[in-house]
Formats: structure tokens, C-alpha cells, sequence
């Protein structure tokens, strides 16, 4: 908890929460703090070519049993959306090494550059480079919503490590995270045996219309970019209720250009967040989507190019994790339940490449990515002894090749 409370004192924002973006000076100041804490825990640290942290504890033989996750925020952040999952790992760590507790194999901590993707699309960038999803020079290459090149970032924030991309293949992975749902809370139930993360897919939508005078064009000759945003933001609102189930659509991010009360605007960037945990039906709204901006465009007659900022499939984790995750959750007296990712994480990347698996603990409200984000501490704690117990547990798991 003081590592928490230390941890968001870098870059606090109103209400309690942060702002560190990724690879800005605010997401350095948090990595050297917590690179400090993972040298006096004496791990091996190797920071790698896009910047993932990777602390080894090394005992036993063979490949590490890893937990992680990250400690880039959003812009308007809480203190425990990825962090919690950092630093329990780092206390699992300790602990151990305090209780002298000698696992059969290295335990590692991941700290993941880039998960949010709000500064560079797509998100979980930086594990989707460590296993080998995106190539290192591709991901050097994207561009932040600010302009700033992340190869440039990484080196002016000393975070260009050496460590080759893809990264070492851990025997096992788990992650612990904050449900940033209602769904625990809800259900009175304290963890969440993660079975799944749904299907991502994020892109650009750019709108170039005509700019012109507010006051002397008439309505029948105008060209509007920014009614066109609007229209696409009811629309994908108007499917999702459609679709029901699962489907979740979201326009986070409107740019309007010149953005001034008497211009009619010249252009509208807007980004979707569009997510279901079926991927064909994933594809199915991005169908209608797609189909609907041909529509909207003829009919205001302006021109609409997009741009993929990320397309994940969904992901099952393991099922021996998960059953690992949800005994030693009852065998501590909690109450437990399996359950969907909303919310894309690490632990979907490492997934790719071992078994893999996460463990929920309740959001207050089910309030995340608003500093407003709380989780009791009573439940925290659960998490983290979950965690520790599991990773022991997984240094025994069978490697299935
Ligand atoms: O977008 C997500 O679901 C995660 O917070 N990066
Ligand atoms: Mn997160
Ligand atoms: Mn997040």
C-alpha cells in the first residue's frame, strides 16, 4: 500500500489520481521509482528495446514464472489500474524472499511499456512487441497523438534498453488488475478468475468536409465534418444498444478543425472503441460501422478515410490457470467468480506465447480511468495473497509443448 500511495504521488492529478502518459517524463519518474524497488529486491533487471521492464529473481532453474502488468495511465488515470498488478507482484517477490521461500524457478516481474495506448495506439503495445505480435521496428515507428515519434521517446527517457524484442518466454503468466467493471461489486463476489478478454478493435476516423463562413452559408450548401462526427457517435451508440450483449462502442477522442464558434469546420477526427467478447459479432459492427460512414459521407458530401489504431481478437486464457486462480482464491476464504475482461491487459499478449491467466479484484462503483478508481484495501490484500499463492503454484505447472 505505501509503494501504491508512493507510486501515485508522480504526476497526481485532482481527485486522487494520475496523469502518465506513456513514455513522457511523468511514465519516467514512475519507472525509476519503481526500478529502485525492484533493485533493492535484488532482481536481475533488463530493460528491452521498447522499453519493457523485466525483474528476475533468480532462483531454481528454467524459465520464470512472471506476473506484471503496467504503470503508463490514461490522462485522467486512478492509482490502481495497472500499478496494483506491478507492485503486488513486487511484494509477492519480497515476501518470499523474506519468508525464505525458495521457489523451484525464477519468479519475474513485467513492467509493460505503452498498455494504455492513449499517447500510442494500439494499446498493450509494449507486451504485444515482447511476444513477438508486432515487429520492433514498426512499434518505433508509431507516432503519439502528439507527434512525438516512440523511439525518440524511449531514448530521451533513457528507456532504449538492449534486451532483444520478442522477450524471454516465461514458463507461466498471471496478472493481477483491478476489474474496472461493476460486475464483482455487483455480485457481492471479492475475485474475479479471469476466463477471457473480449475482442478490441480502435480506429481513426477522419472527416474532411468544407470550412466555411456560420453566418453567410446556407444549411442546404454546407459540408460539415462536425455534424458528421456527431452523427457517427449516435450511430454507434444506437448499434450497440442494438446489438445488446456484450457489445460495447465508444468515441472517446473528437478533434475539430479549426475548432472556432464561427467557422463551419474543415475537418473532425474522431477515434471508435468498438469491443465484443464474440468475435463475429466484433466483425459484424465494424461492418455496419463501415457501411453507415459511406452512407453519412455521401449524404453530407464530405470525404471520410479511416485508420486501425488496434484489432485484437478475443482471447481464452488457460484453463489451469484459471482453475489454479479460482481453488486458491476459495482456499483463502474468499468468495470467487469466472468472468470476462472488459478491459484489454498484458496478460492477453503473454497468452500468445504460455499460460496465462489474471485475477479480478472489485472496483468501488466500477469506476476506472477517472481518478475516482477505488478498491478497498481489505481487497487488495486478497488479490495479492492470491497471487503470490498461485505463482508458487505455477512454478510446478507442466509445461505443455
Ligand atoms: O483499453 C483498454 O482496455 C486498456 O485499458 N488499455
Ligand atoms: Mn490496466
Ligand atoms: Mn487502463
Amino acid at each position: 500500500m505505501s509503494r501504491i500511495n508512493a507510486l501515485a504521488e508522480i504526476a497526481p492529478i485532482e481527485g486522487g489520481g494520475n496523469c502518465r502518459l506513456a513514455l513522457t517524463d511523468e511514465d519516467m519518474h514512475g519507472r525509476n521509482l519503481v526500478v529502485d524497488w525492484m533493485r533493492d529486491c535484488n532482481l536481475e533487471i533488463s530493460i528491452d528495446a521498447v522499453g519493457n521492464i523485466i525483474g528476475i529473481w533468480n532462483v531454481g532453474s528454467g524459465a520464470p514464472v512472471m506476473s506484471g502488468s503496467h504503470i503508463d495511465t490514461v490522462r485522467t488515470g486512478g492509482r490502481f489500474d495497472g500499478c496494483y498488478g506491478v507492485l503486488a507482484a513486487l511484494e509477492v517477490i519480497e515476501t518470499c524472499q523474506q519468508a525464505g521461500v525458495t521457489p523451484t524457478r525464477p519468479l519475474a516481474v513485467g513492467i509493460f511499456t505503452d498498455e494504455e495506448g492513449a499517447r500510442f495506439a494500439p494499446d498493450m503495445l509494449g507486451s504485444l512487441v515482447y511476444v513477438g505480435g508486432m515487429p520492433l521496428e514498426e512499434a518505433l515507428d508509431v507516432i503519439a497523438i502528439d507527434g512525438a515519434k516512440l523511439g525518440d521517446e524511449l531514448v530521451r527517457i533513457g528507456y532504449s534498453g538492449v534486451a532483444p524484442c520478442p522477450g524471454l518466454v516465461p514458463h507461466a503468466f498471471v496478472e493481477l488488475h483491478i476489474e474496472q467493471g461493476p460486475m464483482l461489486e455487483a455480485n457481492g463476489v471479492r475475485i474475479g478468475a479471469v476466463t477471457s478478454v473480449q475482442g478490441i478493435s480502435w480506429q481513426e476516423v477522419k472527416i474532411m468536409g468544407q470550412s466555411n463562413h456560420a453566418g453567410t452559408t446556407p444549411m442546404s450548401l454546407r459540408h460539415d465534418p462536425a455534424l458528421v462526427a456527431a452523427e457517427i457517435t449516435v450511430f454507434i451508440r444506437q448499434l450497440a444498444k442494438e446489438m445488446g450483449g456484450d457489445q460495447v462502442c465508444t468515441v472517446g477522442k473528437i478533434d475539430i478543425h479549426p475548432n472556432l464558434t464561427n467557422v463551419v469546420a474543415a475537418k473532425a477526427t474522431i477515434t471508435l472503441d468498438v469491443r465484443n467478447t464474440d468475435e463475429e459479432l466484433l466483425k459484424l459492427a465494424e461492418s455496419k460501422i463501415a457501411n453507415y460512414l459511406q452512407v453519412v459521407a455521401s449524404a453530407e458530401g464530405v470525404k471520410i478515410t479511416t485508420r486501425e489504431l488496434a484489432r485484437f481478437e478475443p482471447v481464452v486464457f488457460d484453463d489451469r490457470v484459471i482453475d489454479c486462480v479460482e481453488k486458491i482464491a476459495k482456499d483463502q476464504g474468499n468468495s470467487v467468480q469466472r468472468m470476462p475482461s472488459g478491459a484489454g491487459h498484458d496478460a492477453q499478449m503473454l497468452a500468445r506465447v504460455c499460460p496465462s491467466g489474471m485475477i479480478f479484484v472489485p472496483s468501488v462503483k466500477g469506476i476506472s480511468h477517472n481518478p475516482a478508481e477505488f478498491t478497498e484495501t481489505v481487497d487488495l490484500i486478497a488479490g495479492a495473497n492470491i497471487l503470490l499463492h498461485t505463482m508458487l503454484s505455477l512454478t510446478t505447472l507442466e509445461a505443455t509443448n
